[in-house]
């Protein structure tokens, strides 16, 4: 247990974030698809090798989350994954749920599965070399969504799958994102993630999970896409951490999905949190906001790799900036 504290804390330490490149085979193959590139293992691992390998990415992530397939495939010199990106200073991490299913009971709504069989995976995963894992449970917003059977059946998951990270040495990052999807108002926006969060941390506590050894990962508290005004840095960032208040102050640290946000506005309403003070560091845990650009900028080709990376890092740099502004002793 001791371990998880240490490896949250290094996961959320100053100056530092979490890249998240742990996209599902199907979703990774329709990305690399819509930018000209063939979707087979190999594109992939090679896109994955692009990113870990980014000169610098060690200064600013702290650790990069992959799914079970890249964890298996190895660097082009034949080093493991979890080998190589350790001996880059990088923590490596397993995405360990099996998807967002329609739930039954609850038209419209999903509940996130990969629970059957996850103390052995867990443990499996740790022998590869494994230091944190993530689950994703996805909640839609309409009228009457996210539903009271949504926010339990996947705040138990969340717990459950926290639980067994726990026992197995492994940090678990629990996500729980309300999607943009939609025109609702930021308002609203907070009152789902409230409820969402409150029943979350009634499961962790049911089942003992220890706050100090876990990454929350949550969305931030903004109007749906849809939605006829953007709200500014400063009213995302007060709506949010209003939210986030209700955790108590053990807990390890908060890193941001990006949520279809574009790139600069996450890392500008990531910039505009470091304002407030709050108990636990508020960092990045990116998909899309850090590995688009970077995958625009290669497309497959040998030569644009060095492009790609200076993208990644690009973005990289610019959140681990917004982030270190919050530490006094770090030049921001
Ligand atoms: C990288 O995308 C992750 C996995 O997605 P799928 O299993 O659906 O392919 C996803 O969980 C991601 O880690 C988070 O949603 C954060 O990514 P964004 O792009 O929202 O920052």
């Amino acid at each position: 247990m001791d371990s998880c504290r240490e490896i949250a804390a290094q996961m959320v330490a100053p100056g530092k974030g979490v890249l998240a490149a742990d996209e599902s085979i199907g979703t990774m193959s329709s990305r690399l698809e819509k930018a000209g590139v063939e979707a087979t293992p190999e594109n992939r691992r090679r896109y994955r090798e692009l990113l870990s390998t980014a000169p610098g990415l060690a200064d600013g992530a702290s650790g990069i989350i992959f799914c079970d397939e890249t964890l298996r495939q190895t660097f082009t010199d034949g080093r493991p994954f979890a080998e190589a990106v350790h001996a880059l200073g990088i923590l490596p991490g397993i995405k360990v749920d099996t998807g967002a299913k329609p739930c039954p009971g609850l038209p419209g709504e999903t509940v996130t599965e990969g629970l059957d069989g996850l103390p052995g995976r867990l443990e499996e995963y740790a022998e590869i070399g494994a230091a944190f894992a993530k689950w994703r449970a996805v909640y839609v917003i309409d009228v009457e969504r996210p539903s009271p059977g949504a926010i339990r059946s996947n705040g138990n998951a969340l717990a459950r799958y926290a639980a067994a990270c726990q026992a197995a040495g492994i940090v678990p990052i629990v996500e729980p994102e309300v999607l943009m999807d939609g025109a609702h108002t930021i308002e609203r926006c907070a009152e789902a993630t409230a409820a969402v969060h409150a029943d979350l941390r009634t499961e962790l506590e049911l089942l003992h999970v220890d706050l100090a050894g876990i990454v929350l990962k949550p969305n931030m508290v903004i109007e749906g896409k849809d939605a006829a005004e953007q709200c500014s840095p400063e009213q995302v960032a007060d709506a949010t951490v209003q939210v986030l208040r209700a955790w108590p102050d053990e807990l390890a640290g908060v890193a941001f999905l990006s949520g279809g946000q574009s790139p600069e506005r996450a890392t500008a309403n990531l910039e505009a949190m470091q304002r407030h003070d709050t108990p636990w560091p508020l960092t990045f845990s990116f998909g899309r906001a850090l590995v688009d650009p970077a995958l625009a900028a290669w497309h497959g080709e040998p030569e644009l790799v060095e492009a790609g990376q200076a993208a990644l890092a690009e973005r990289v740099a610019a959140n681990a900036t917004a982030v270190r502004s919050r530490d006094p002793l770090q030049p921001a």
